[in-house]
C-alpha cells in the first residue's frame, strides 16, 4: 500500500501516499446519525465494539481447542497461532504467544485454560502502557493534538469527536485546518467544528504551517485551553511528508506559549489491519509519537492489532473511535478491552 518513492519530491502534493485500505476515498459530511453511545449507553458501546473480534477469536480459539481433557497438540498450537494472525495480532506477537503455549501447554487441559492464558498474556503486553493510555491534558496549560495518519483514516472525524468532548467538559477548544491541500477537507472540519462548538482557524490554499501557527496564536490569544491541528494524508511520499511534519513541528515549538502540552496523536483505522500497522512503522519512523487513536473498530473483527501496536512498536492505543457519530469516542482502557474480548 505504501509506495514510498525514494527520488527527489515533487512539488505537486495531490497524489496518494497511502491509503486506509478498504476507505473510500470519499470526504462526507459529518454523520448527522446518533451516536452509538446515544442509541445504545455509555461504555457498553466499547464491548459492544468489540463484540465481533471477541466472537471471533474465542468461538475460533474454543473450537481449536476441542473437548476438555485433550493435550494441545503441536497442530492445535499452529491453529491457535493462525487464529491469532485472523484477528490481526501481527506474526512477532503471535509467534511470541504461541511460544510462551508451547512451553506451558501440558497444564492446559481446557478451553477454560486456554482462555484464562490468552487473557494473561494478552494483559502482560498491554501493562507496561496501561499508564499511557490516557490521553495527557494540563490544566494549567495550552493542549496542543496534532493529528496524523493516511488520508481516508479518520483524522477530521476524530478531531470532532474530541473538539466535542472537551467542549462538553467546559473547555475553550481551538481547531486548525492544517489540510489545505483541499478545500473540501477544510470544509468538513468547518462543520464539525460548528457541530463540537470550537473555533475554526482556516486559511484555504495557504501553507499548512502558516495555518498551525495561527491557530496557535488564536489559542493562546483567546486563552483556549486546547488546540487541535488536522492535517493532510496524502502527502506524495515519505520523503514529502517527513518534510511536511518536521515543518509543522517546528512551527508549534516556535509559537506555543512556555505552558504547553503537545502532543502527536497517529490515528489508525482498525479496518485495515497489517496495512495499519504499517503505517504505524512510517509514522513513527518520521516523527515522535505520543500515541495511537484507532478508528472505525465498530465496523471491524479486527481488534487485535492493539496488541501488535503496543508490542512491536511501543505505542499506547490512547482513545478509540466505535461509530461515525459525533459522541463515538472511547478512552482506551487495556482492562476494559481483555474483558470485552473474553467475557
Ligand atoms: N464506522 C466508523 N466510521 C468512521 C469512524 N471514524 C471515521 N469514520 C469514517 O471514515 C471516513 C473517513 O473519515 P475522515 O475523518 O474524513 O478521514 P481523514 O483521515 O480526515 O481523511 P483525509 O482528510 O482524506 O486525510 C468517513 O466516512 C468517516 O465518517 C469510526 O470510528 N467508525
Ligand atoms: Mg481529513
Amino acid at each position: 500500500m505504501f509506495k514510498w518513492l525514494t527520488g527527489k519530491p515533487k512539488k505537486e502534493s495531490s497524489s496518494v501516499i497511502g491509503t486506509a485500505g478498504t476507505t473510500p476515498l470519499k470526504h462526507p459530511e459529518p454523520s448527522q446519525s446518533k451516536s452509538t453511545s446515544e442509541k445504545k449507553g455509555g461504555l457498553s458501546s466499547l464491548k459492544s465494539a468489540l463484540s465481533l473480534t471477541g466472537k471471533s477469536l474465542v468461538g475460533s480459539l474454543r473450537g481449536v481447542f476441542g473437548d476438555s481433557g485433550t493435550a494441545l497438540s503441536d497442530e492445535k498450537i499452529d491453529e491457535i497461532e493462525e487464529t491469532l494472525l485472523r484477528a490481526d495480532v501481527g506474526l512477532d506477537t503471535a509467534v511470541q504467544i504461541t511460544d510462551t503455549l508451547r512451553k506451558n501447554k501440558n497444564r492446559i487441559q481446557s478451553p477454560e485454560a486456554l482462555m484464562d492464558f490468552m487473557q494473561e498474556e494478552f494483559s502482560q503486553i498491554l501493562r507496561p502502557y496501561e499508564s499511557a493510555n490516557t490521553l495527557k491534558y494540563d490544566p494549567q496549560a495550552l493542549n496542543i493534538y496534532i493529528v496524523v495518519g493516511v488520508n481516508g483514516a479518520g483524522k477530521t472525524t476524530f478531531i470532532g469527536k474530541l473538539a466535542h468532548r472537551f467542549i462538553q467538559e467546559g473547555k475553550k477548544v481551538v481547531v486548525g485546518a492544517g489540510d489545505t491541500f483541499r478545500a473540501a477537507a477544510e470544509d468538513q472540519l468547518a462543520i464539525w467544528a460548528e457541530r463540537a462548538g470550537a473555533e475554526l482557524i482556516r486559511k484555504d490554499g495557504a501553507d499548512p504551517s502558516s495555518v498551525i501557527f495561527e491557530a496557535i496564536e488564536s489559542g493562546k490569544n483567546s486563552q483556549a485551553n486546547v488546540v487541535i491541528l488536522d492535517t493532510a494524508g496524502r502527502l506524495q511520499n515519505k520523503y514529502n511528508l517527513m518534510e511536511e511534519l518536521q515543518k509543522i513541528r517546528h512551527v508549534i515549538d516556535k509559537a506555543k506559549p512556555e505552558h504547553a502540552n503537545v502532543e502527536s496523536l497517529l490515528v489508525l483505522d482498525a479496518t485495515t489491519g497489517q496495512n495499519a500497522l504499517k503505517q504505524a512503522e512510517v509514522f513513527k519512523e518520521i516523527m515522535a509519537l505520543s500515541g495511537v487513536i484507532l478508528t472505525k473498530l465498530d465496523g471491524s473483527a479486527k481488534g487485535g492489532m492493539i496488541l501488535s501496536i503496543a508490542r512491536e512498536y511501543q505505542l499506547p492505543v490512547k482513545m478509540v473511535g466505535v461509530g461515525e457519530g459525533i459522541g463515538d469516542l472511547r478512552d482506551f482502557n487495556p482492562n476494559e478491552f481483555i474483558d470485552a474480548l473474553f467475557k
